[in-house]
């Protein structure tokens, strides 16, 4: 459980909207935001440098309301959600909700608003290359998520030299395990991962054959999905040592949310099998 630190009804004066009049005249904005972190060291120690400073967090705030004109209040919320995700690492999410009480609407009514909740979770990606610059293409997608403001604390594991699994009439493969915290929800994780893929030239023209990029979403925190796109947990991770060798190595304690076993144990059951 984590601790909240709220700032409500912070009043922005901003010129978002659909329509040419609310951008030329502007109105009045109301932003409730709850920042979900720990606080336990600030306790401690009573200090701002170990806290986050809230006069700060509403200067973000106005600061992302204020630089650019949105059309829709959706965009401006998550503008502010991932600026304060960004700039005040340790907030672990953030609910943000705006409010445009003055909005063009020929009714009478309270507010209109909308709300939303972002945060940082933690992923694991499995890489794998046996064509051509096999490393150069795993360290360089390894350097373009740490370049990315959508990703931090990307920790790459060693990569390993594995015999192919499944078709085994292909040439070796170089494979390593990448844990990660990412603002990116699944689906659209997956979209980047397979941009990364495409960037590397990849082709699918066989199913588990040869390939420049594979990148797998393993894990994505403790969440279960199962939909045409995407199956988290990986459902084959149990039984890969290419996968679970790296991650017993960056990630020992990550827990199977389904299996219930950690990657060291998923190794060693493996290992014995
Ligand atoms: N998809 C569903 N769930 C996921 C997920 N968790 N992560 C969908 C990534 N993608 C997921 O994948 C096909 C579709 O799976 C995607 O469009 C996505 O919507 P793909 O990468 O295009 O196809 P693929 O890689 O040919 O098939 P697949 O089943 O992903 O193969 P794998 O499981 O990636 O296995 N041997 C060694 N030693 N090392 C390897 O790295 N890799 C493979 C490929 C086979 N043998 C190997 C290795
Ligand atoms: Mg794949």
């Amino acid at each position: 459980m984590l601790d909240e630190i709220r700032i409500e009804e912070l009043c922005v004066f901003a010129h978002h909207g659909v329509y040419a009049s609310e951008t030329a005249e502007g109105q009045h904005f109301y932003i409730n935001a709850v920042l979900y972190l720990d606080t336990e060291q600030a306790g401690q120690r009573d200090d701002l440098s170990c806290a986050v400073d809230y006069a700060a967090v509403c200067g973000c705030l106005t600061d992302v309301m204020t630089e650019k004109n949105y059309q829709l209040i959706e965009a401006a919320a998550q503008a502010a959600a991932y600026a304060v995700l960004r700039k005040f690492p340790l907030v672990q999410s953030v609910d943000i909700e705006v409010r445009k009480p003055e909005a063009p609407i020929p009714a009478e009514f309270g507010s209109v608003s909308v709300k939303l909740r972002r945060g940082w979770h933690t992923a694991v990606i499995a890489l794998g290359s046996n064509l051509g610059d096999r490393r150069g293409y795993l360290m360089d997608a390894a350097a373009q998520l740490r370049e990315d403001a959508f990703f931090r604390s990307v920790q790459l594991s060693d990569l390993i030299e594995t015999a192919p699994y499944g078709v085994t009439e292909q040439p070796d493969f170089l494979n390593g395990v990448l844990l990660c915290e990412t603002l990116h929800a699944p689906h659209a994780l997956l979209d980047r991962l397979q941009a990364l893929e495409q960037q590397a030239h990849r082709t699918r023209e066989l199913h588990w054959g040869p390939r420049t990029l594979d990148l797998d979403l393993i894990f994505y925190d403790d969440a279960v999905i199962s939909d045409s796109r995407l199956t988290v947990p990986h459902p084959d991770m149990q039984n890969r040592r290419f996968v679970l060798a790296p991650l017993a190595q960056i990630a020992p304690y990550y827990r199977h949310p389904l299996l219930g076993m950690t990657a060291a144990e998923l190794l060693a059951r493996l290992e014995q099998a």
